[in-house]
């Protein structure tokens, strides 16, 4: 009977990961959390089986995101700038830019500086795509090799410039 419910339990948590989880996030966390559940011995309540996996799920989706680099847009004295604006990524590592301060901002890719065969509407936002509130954020992965240079269209004549090399 315990068995029963506590995997009727388990379902929805996974579910709801799903929504805003990819796919390979989706199969690590499935991998990481099948090895604590069974430690929970079959004297352990409904409720601390869920507890346990819970848990589980929330520390495997803090470790995917340390895999990310995150870039600030507009520094904490409002001058508007990426932070870092130039740095390096392994292709496929994930970008985040994220909202800071001195916003409206976005991330635009420029089309004439980055690798042959890149599209760059499909790394960059609309121009007219803003990011208008602290905190939001624009991911990006580049999986090309090579150097690319991006700009916050509003604020490109202000020097909000910046360039990745993915390497
Ligand atoms: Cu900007």
């Amino acid at each position: 009977m315990a068995t029963v419910t506590s995997a009727a339990l388990t379902i929805p948590s996974f579910t709801g990961l799903k929504a805003g989880a990819t796919a390979a996030k989706l199969s690590s966390v499935a991998k990481v959390a099948a090895s604590p559940v069974p430690r929970v011995g079959i004297k352990a309540s409904i409720k601390d089986v869920g507890v346990a996996v819970a848990a589980t799920a929330a520390s495997a989706i803090l470790a995917s995101n340390a895999l990310a680099l995150e870039v600030l847009l507009g520094a904490d004295d409002a001058s508007l700038v990426f932070v870092p604006s130039e740095f390096s990524v392994s292709p496929g590592e994930k970008i985040v830019f994220k909202n800071n301060a001195g916003f409206p901002h976005n991330v635009v890719f420029d089309e004439d500086e980055i690798p042959a065969g890149v599209d760059a509407s499909k790394i960059s936002m609309a121009e007219e795509d803003l990011l208008n509130a602290k905190g939001e954020i624009y991911a990006v992965t580049l999986t090309e090799k090579g150097s690319y240079s991006f700009y916050c269209y509003p604020h490109r004549g202000a020097g909000m410039v910046g360039k990745v090399t993915v390497n």
